[in-house]
C-alpha cells in the first residue's frame, strides 16, 4: 500500500528543468506584457531612457501588482542608475532592472529541504483561502517528492468539502501515494492526526496534509488551523512542521492581505505562489517578498503535476525579462 516511484533518471530532470523555462517564460508572458507593455514597446523600442519613462514603467509596476514598495524600490534604484550615466540602452535598463528584481526576490528564494535524521514523517500543512491551488499543490507535491525518493502520504483535511476529499484521492491514485482520509464533516484534526499515525507505523518520509479554506467564518477557520497545530504537537512534539501557506497569484495584493493574515494567526515557514501562468498579476510574487520576507518555496504555472516548481530568483527574473 505504502510503496512509492523510483526517483527519475538525471537526464529525464534536465528535459523538465528546460522546458520549465519554457513554460516559466510563457506563463509569465502575461505578467511581462502588463509590466513592459510588449517587450518590443518598452525594452528594445523607440522610447528614450528618461523621467517620463520611468513614470510610465512605475504606472505599470503598479499595474502588475508589485505594490507600492517595490515598485518605489526598483524606480528609485533605475534613478540612481541613470543619473549615474549607467544607463544608455535597453540591455543596460534590463541589466539593472534584473539586478534590482534579483535584489528583492533572492532574499525568498529559500527552496524547502527535508531532514533525513529525524523521526518523521516532515509535516507539510497546505492552507490557503478556498481556490487558491492546496488540493492540486498537495498532489503535484506528492509527486515533486516521489520524484526525489521520498515516500509521502496525504491527508484529505478539507473535510468542509466532500469534494476536496475526491479530488485528493485523485491526485493520490495518479501518484501512487496513499489518502488517509474520512467522511464529510469528520474532525480535520483527527485525519490529520490519523495520518500521523499511518506515516508512523509504515516509516513514510513526509505528510502532506490539505485543509479547508473556507468554515463558516474567518475565526472558526483559524480555530480549526490551531487545532491541527495542537494535534500535530500532540502526536509528537519534536515533529518538523512546515506551514505551507497556498496563494493564488491572479488574486494580486489580496494575496499580501492574506499572506499577513494568515502569519498573524498561526505563522507561515513558506509560501507556495500558484497560478502564475494566465495573470498580469505575477507582479505580486515582489510585494510578498518584499513585504513578508516569508521564503517563497514553489510556484504553480499550471494545472498539471510537473507544473509545480521550486521557486528559484534568477530564473523567474530571467523568464521576466527576457524579450523575443
Ligand atoms: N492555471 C493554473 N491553475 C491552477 C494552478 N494551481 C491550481 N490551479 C487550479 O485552480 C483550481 C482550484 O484549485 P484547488 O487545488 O482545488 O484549490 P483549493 O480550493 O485551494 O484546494 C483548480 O481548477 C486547479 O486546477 C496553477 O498553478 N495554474
Ligand atoms: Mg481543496
Amino acid at each position: 500500500m505504502f510503496g512509492f516511484k523510483k526517483p527519475k533518471a538525471p537526464e529525464q530532470q534536465a528535459v523538465e528543468q528546460t522546458s520549465f523555462f519554457g513554460k516559466l517564460k510563457a506563463g509569465l508572458s502575461k505578467t511581462q506584457t502588463s509590466i513592459f507593455g510588449g517587450a518590443a514597446d518598452l525594452l528594445h523600442g523607440k522610447k528614450t531612457i528618461d523621467a517620463a519613462f520611468l513614470d510610465d514603467l512605475e504606472e505599470r509596476l503598479l499595474v502588475a501588482d508589485l505594490g507600492i514598495h517595490a515598485t518605489t524600490e526598483i524606480i528609485d534604484a533605475l534613478h540612481t542608475s541613470i543619473k549615474r550615466n549607467e544607463i544608455s540602452d535597453y540591455d543596460q535598463l534590463r541589466q539593472t532592472l534584473g539586478t534590482v528584481m534579483g535584489n528583492i526576490l533572492d532574499p525568498v528564494q529559500k527552496p524547502l529541504t527535508i531532514p533525513v535524521d529525524k523521526p518523521g514523517p516532515f509535516v507539510i500543512l497546505l492552507t490557503g483561502v478556498n481556490g487558491a491551488g492546496k488540493t492540486t499543490t498537495a498532489g503535484k507535491l506528492a509527486s515533486h517528492f516521489i520524484n526525489q525518493g521520498h515516500s509521502v502520504v496525504l491527508a484529505a483535511g478539507d473535510t468542509f468539502r466532500a469534494a476536496a476529499v475526491e479530488q485528493l484521492q485523485a491526485w493520490g491514485e495518479r501518484n501512487n501515494v496513499p489518502v488517509v482520509s474520512q467522511h464529510k464533516g469528520a474532525d480535520s484534526a483527527a485525519v490529520i492526526f490519523d495520518a500521523l499515525q499511518s506515516a508512523r507505523a509504515n516509516n513514510i518520509d513526509i505528510l502532506i496534509a490539505d485543509t479547508a479554506g473556507r468554515l463558516h467564518t474567518q475565526d472558526n477557520l483559524m480555530d480549526e488551523l490551531k487545532k491541527i497545530h495542537r494535534a500535530i504537537g500532540k502526536f509528537d512534539d519534536t515533529l518538523m512542521l512546515e506551514n505551507i501557506l497556498v496563494l493564488d497569484a491572479a488574486t494580486g495584493q489580496n494575496a499580501l492581505s492574506q499572506a499577513r493574515l494568515f502569519n498573524d494567526a498561526i505563522g507561515i515557514d513558506g509560501i507556495v505562489l500558484t497560478k502564475l501562468d494566465g495573470t498580469a498579476k505575477g507582479g505580486v510574487i515582489f510585494a510578498l517578498a518584499l513585504d513578508t520576507g516569508i521564503p517563497i518555496r514553489f510556484i504553480g504555472v499550471g494545472e498539471q503535476v510537473d507544473d509545480l516548481h521550486t521557486f528559484d530568483s534568477t530564473a523567474f527574473v530571467e523568464a521576466l525579462l527576457e524579450y523575443q
